[in-house]
């Protein structure tokens, strides 16, 4: 299936302390992320680099919270575009940090409900990125956006999610580092916990795929988040926040792979990456590359195990 596919620049860095992220959109293009999407016969459309105003804020009620108005003016716009992108064709956006997503899910909340169907989430991360701006200790907003999309409280500055996204609709796939109070409000929960025990245990694709059946079967609208630090520093250098342990080659290739089957793909973040700690290029062209597979790219093109007949698109 060829696609429309919108490429849209944030380079947005507010989302923490160390900067660099504002160079990842101009690094994925370097590495060819346009070309690898009109190679495998899609259209696409690089619409540029957005910017964003400060927005007007209250200032946050924990002191520690960093960037606040830089943030909220970047999810505005974010949020704008995505939902007028959406209609058209896929939109990927390239980040910046994590906290691109709070514009990002914000437009894909108000673009599924317009639809009236169900948004789901793939987060696939070291970390759950589900503090609000209440109970992160760093500050940083980056690690926010699962909460902001799911509608916890604390999140006044930003603009309201227009339906917010059930826990049961979270699956976040290779967990390593998750903070006290997020385990607190995900463990007893319907969300999909995929940490990195799990993958060793049960492989990656089966744990995906019981995922993305569900919802095919709801007839939902994925947004798959892909932050760096998924993968391995290994083979992943170019990210601020390394956690040991994360994705292999083959392990991330296959997430993306059996994501492109589904079908089910409706929006994609590529976040976190800092070309200023990359190793010649190569956490972006992996990132490229990931992102191809994807948009389709195979081996082959008979499936060597396709999905159940009926059950995904
Ligand atoms: N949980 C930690 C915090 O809130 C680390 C969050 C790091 N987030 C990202 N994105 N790099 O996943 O500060
Ligand atoms: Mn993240
Ligand atoms: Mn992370
Ligand atoms: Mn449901």
């Amino acid at each position: 299936m060829t696609r429309d596919i919108f490429l849209i620049g944030a380079p947005l860095d507010c989302g923490k302390r160390a900067r660099g992220c504002l160079m990842g959109p101009d690094a994925l293009r370097v590495a060819g992320l346009m070309r690898a999407a009109a190679s495998l016969g899609h259209r696409v459309t690089d619409m540029g680099n957005l910017s964003a105003a400060a927005a007007d804020v209250p200032s946050p009620a924990n002191p520690m919270v960093h960037g606040l108005a830089e943030t909220v003016g970047w999810t505005r716009v974010l949020a704008e575009t995505a939902r007028d992108v959406a209609p058209r064709g896929l939109p990927i956006f390239l980040g910046g940090d994590h906290a691109v997503s709070l514009g990002s899910l914000a437009g894909m909340a108000a673009h599924a409900r317009a639809l009236d169907r169900p948004l789901f989430v793939l987060w696939l991360d070291a970390h759950a990125d589900f503090h609000t701006p209440l109970t992160t200790e760093s500050g940083n907003l980056h690690g926010t956006p699962v909460a902001y999309a799911a509608g916890l409280p604390g999140f006044e500055a930003f603009p309201p999610i227009e339906r917010p996204v059930p826990l049961g609709h979270l699956c976040f796939v290779g967990l390593r580092s998750v903070d006290p109070p997020e385990r607190a409000a995900l463990e007893e929960t319907e969300a999909t916990l995929v940490d990195m025990r799990r993958i060793d245990e049960e492989g990656i694709a089966a744990p995906l795929r019981a995922f993305l059946e569900r919802v095919a079967a709801a007839d939902g609208l994925l947004h798959v988040s892909l932050d760096v630090d998924f993968l391995d520093p290994a083979i992943a250098p170019a990210v601020g926040t390394t956690v040991p342990g994360g994705a292999t080659f083959r392990e991330a290739h296959l997430v993306l792979e059996l994501l492109h089957d589904s079908g089910l793909v409706a929006s994609l973040d590529l976040v976190e990456l800092n070309p200023f700690l990359d190793d010649r290029g190569r956490t972006a062209s992996l990132m490229v590359d990931l992102t191809a597979s994807l948009l389709g790219r195979r081996i082959f093109d008979r499936p060597t195990r396709p999905f159940a007949a009926g059950s995904l698109a």
